[in-house]
């Protein structure tokens, strides 16, 4: 039998004025993502699906899922057999739903803008949904009707016309109840039973069976990522992502106030993702002890974790920072610009307007990320690799677009004229001044 690791579960550990600026920016970086030689693998799959379609898919199945299918999707109405959950389970995702298109509901816009600018110049702004989406699920090592719900809700509320879960097979060829479930309640019109580039060409493309769709969103390993990233730059289908996405992370801030299982257990529901996970703790004004009962609490349970062979890793390539004041750790936080921000220190509301990047932040010993992961209301689908600088997460304005609208009067094209003949003699563009000089006349004359 394999000899068992009972090693130590630790992570490095660091304190911050004792760097030098090249350490500092370097704690900051995310593992690099090898994209050049994963766009290379992905694009022949791409191509392939392209010019054969469902042929393609299929062949692909086999030979990466290991699994002989003889179609590639589940239309609606779904199988009443095919999402057959325990009562638990069912409750489960029911409340999970409620609150997250709670949330989500109440992010809509049903509003139409309206600001008259000038007296007789008036413009306005209303939304209108993306018609087809497609959602990514991801498989591998979990099962994840999370995300169906994270991707499903939002596009539900927004109003999208098609909605499409893709997500690759089982063994046997079927989807996980969980994920038909999910599906059967976000109003899905098809479940493509395929994971990996092959889905998200399928999803750019379409096939004979498998509708083009006008956006892909959704989480994925490097593969998924690579082929979002691959269609979005190919005018030729038009298609638009939700956001380049990298491995899950989380920052927790924690001080000689918060409780050391706590702050442990958060690290570790992050570093269970993948081997590849971050997770980074923040320690403000921790002295050995107070960081030791941390430490401890980090190897006991882990130790008794089902995933320690992947926490084991995760664990091993992240680390904690000390800092002095609850203002440095937050500096920290912005610049390392996490997925996920938790605040286990005093006055952990306090500091919540220090926040200037973070995907979601939760506030609080009472406020696990798995809360946000699962069901309190907030969306999970965020932005990583410190892409929260400029992305916000997934939420029902993903799922929409913003049309403007003007209409001006006599009166408000008469006094708005000689700015817009102006400018557009600025430009030398005459047809532009023609357009309103052809009308003002008229209008002078009256
Ligand atoms: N923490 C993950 C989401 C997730 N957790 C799904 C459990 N299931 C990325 O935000
Ligand atoms: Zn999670």
């Amino acid at each position: 039998a394999p000899v068992k690791d009972t090693s130590r579960i630790q992570m490095n550990s660091y304190t911050f004025n004792e760097l030098d600026a090249a350490s500092r920016s370097k704690l900051l970086l995310r593992p690099i993502i090898n994209s050049d030689d994963i766009i290379a693998r992905v694009q022949p799959i791409m191509k392939a699906v392209r010019e054969q379609g469902d042929a393609a898919i299929l062949d692909y199945t086999s030979k990466f899922d290991q699994v002989k299918l003889s179609t590639t999707c589940i239309k609606a109405p779904f199988p009443q057999e095919s999402m057959i959950l325990d009562a638990a389970t069912k409750a489960a995702i029911d409340q999970a739903y409620d609150n997250i298109y709670a949330f989500h509901d109440a992010q809509m816009d049903r509003e139409t803008l309206i600001v008259e600018t000038m007296p007789g110049v008036v413009c306005s702004r209303f939304s209108r949904p993306i018609e087809k989406v497609g959602l990514y699920v991801p498989g591998g090592t979990a099962v994840l009707p999370s995300s169906a719900l994270m991707l499903g809700i939002p596009a539900k509320v927004a109003g999208c016309s098609e909605i499409i879960l893709a997500t690759p097979p089982r063994k046997d060829g079927s989807i996980v109840p969980e994920v038909m479930y999910v599906a059967h309640k976000i109003g899905a019109s098809m479940v493509v039973t395929a994971g990996g580039a092959q889905a998200v060409a399928a999803l750019a493309y379409g096939t004979e069976t498998i509708p083009k769709v006008d956006k892909i969103c959704g989480p994925g390993n490097q593969y998924v990522t690579a082929a979002k990233m691959v269609a979005q730059n190919d005018t030729s289908c038009l298609v638009s992502i939700d956001m380049p996405a990298g491995p899950s992370e989380v920052l927790v801030v924690a001080d000689a106030t918060s409780n050391p299982a706590y702050v442990a257990s958060d690290l570790l529901s992050q570093a269970e993702h993948g081997v590849d996970s971050q997770v980074v703790l923040v320690a403000v004004g921790l002295d050995s002890e107070q960081t030791k009962a941390i430490e401890n609490e980090i190897h006991e349970q882990a130790s008794r974790l089902p995933r320690v062979d992947i926490v084991r890793q995760s664990i091993a390539k992240s680390y904690l920072v000390h800092v002095d004041t609850i203002e440095d750790a937050l500096a920290y936080s912005n610049a390392y610009a996490p997925e996920h921000l938790i605040l286990h220190n005093d006055n952990a509301e306090g500091v919540v307007r220090l926040v200037n990047n973070a995907g979601s932040v939760f506030v609080g010993p009472y406020s696990p990320e798995s809360c946000g992961d699962y069901a309190s209301g907030t969306n999970h689908t965020l932005p990583t690799y410190g892409y929260s600088r400029m992305y916000s997460g997934v939420n029902t304005h993903t799922f929409l677009k913003h049309i403007t609208s003007q209409q001006l009067t006599a009166d408000g094209l008469n006094r708005l004229g000689d700015t817009v003949m102006r400018l557009a003699e600025v430009e030398r563009l005459e047809a532009h001044r023609n357009a309103v000089a052809i009308r003002v006349r008229d209008i002078r004359k009256l």
